[in-house]
């Protein structure tokens, strides 16, 4: 096992600003390469692997936001989208109304844990006129894209035939640009990585075939999306990531690797319980997953977790880096938005002590 260098880290950077690179001084990483199998057994990573369940640790301002915080009755504020502005933290919050439908709405804070201020009006409506988006929208991821200047939008358009994937762009979260619906239902969970491979756009996205696995697909315009294939699969059986998986926030890039922030849900007899997890993909080729952790890094423990809408659920879709941490806002219950930090070279130790 090496000590290693720094990792770089790069991640929906401010607008203007090039990339955001964070220097990751990283612990136990072996460099681009999964450790050997006498590595994976040693005491010491066991000793990692064990402690990564406990790895995120919780902001003690949760939840962050819930329905007393809005300007107008609704019944729960959940699944935000994150982006890093420098200056402020912008949450796309998922509100879901008494009518069962969600909007998407800005909130904006200057440390990204307190005094949000809550736009007037939603950035994406059910009643904006489109109508793949009648039954509501959800769910969004945001990446900041350099060659278009733009952060670009990946959200569930709830279609009266189910929920497909939809992309817009804006470039200041004040108006936006629809490019439509770009993958049809059942599709969810699409995250859009901030780069070409080999001149297309690449995003993952969860179709709801065979059972619920991350596919990915590559588009020359951002509206044409082909070339599908699957890179992260449920794992079935006893895994906590058995049934279904998908997608958190966008990708983070770093020296060994895409980390890939997931979600995974088991199914038990009280019902499905969701949790996040993390895997790699490679660098240059994203079709290809080349680490996952075996155990999950945050799973519904508290009780605006346990208990909510859905019970046992924590939900992320949006993250921010800040130095070495990664920032989780994820959905609590489908009830309120909370926030949880960890160090990337823990998350990537976690997911690259063990074979895929
Ligand atoms: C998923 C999505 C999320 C939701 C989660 C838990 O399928 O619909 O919006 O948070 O289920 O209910």
């Amino acid at each position: 096992m090496e000590k290693q260098t720094a990792a770089k880290v790069c991640v929906n950077p401010t607008p203007g600003s090039c990339i955001v690179r964070a220097s990751v001084s990283s612990g136990y990483l072996t460099k681009g390469k999964i450790m050997s199998e006498q590595l994976r057994t040693s005491p010491e990573l066991e000793q990692k692997q064990a402690n990564a369940q406990g790895l995120f640790i919780r902001s003690s301002r949760n939840p962050l936001l819930s329905v007393k915080d809005l300007p107008y009755q609704a019944n729960a504020v959940f699944n935000a989208a994150a982006a890093d502005l420098g200056h402020e933290v912008i949450l796309l919050l998922r509100v879901e109304t008494c009518s069962g439908r969600s909007h998407l709405i800005v909130a904006r804070s200057k440390d990204g844990v307190g005094g949000w201020r809550i736009d007037d009006r939603a950035l994406l409506h059910p009643e904006d006129g489109y109508l793949y988006e009648a039954s509501g929208v959800e769910d969004c991821r945001v990446t900041w894209v350099d060659e278009l200047d733009a952060w670009v939008l990946a959200y569930v358009a709830y279609t009266g035939q189910g929920p497909g994937v939809a992309l817009a762009k804006t470039q200041d979260f004040q108006t936006v640009e629809r490019l439509g619906l770009v993958i049809p239902p059942d599709d969810k969970n699409a995250a859009l990585f901030p780069c070409r491979f080999n001149g297309h756009y690449a995003m993952l996205h969860r179709p709801s075939v065979g059972g619920g696995s991350v596919w990915i697909s590559y588009s020359p315009d951002l509206v044409f999306w082909g070339k599908p294939s699957m890179v992260v699969p449920a794992r079935g059986g006893p895994w906590w990531d058995a049934v279904r998986v998908g997608a958190g926030p966008s990708p983070i890039e770093t020296d060994d690797g895409w980390l890939l922030i997931y979600h995974g849900v088991k199914e038990v007899a009280g019902g499905p319980i969701y949790r996040m997890g993390a895997a790699l993909l490679d660098r240059n080729d994203p079709t290809k997953l080349i680490g996952r952790a075996r155990r999950w890094l945050l799973g519904p423990e508290e009780d605006y977790e346990r208990n909510g809408d859905a019970p046992n659920v924590v939900f992320s879709s949006g993250a921010i880096v800040r130095g070495d941490e990664v920032w989780l806002y994820y959905g609590a219950a489908d009830y309120s938005l909370c926030l949880a930090k960890a160090r990337i070279q823990d998350i990537l130790a976690a997911v690259k002590c063990e074979s895929v």
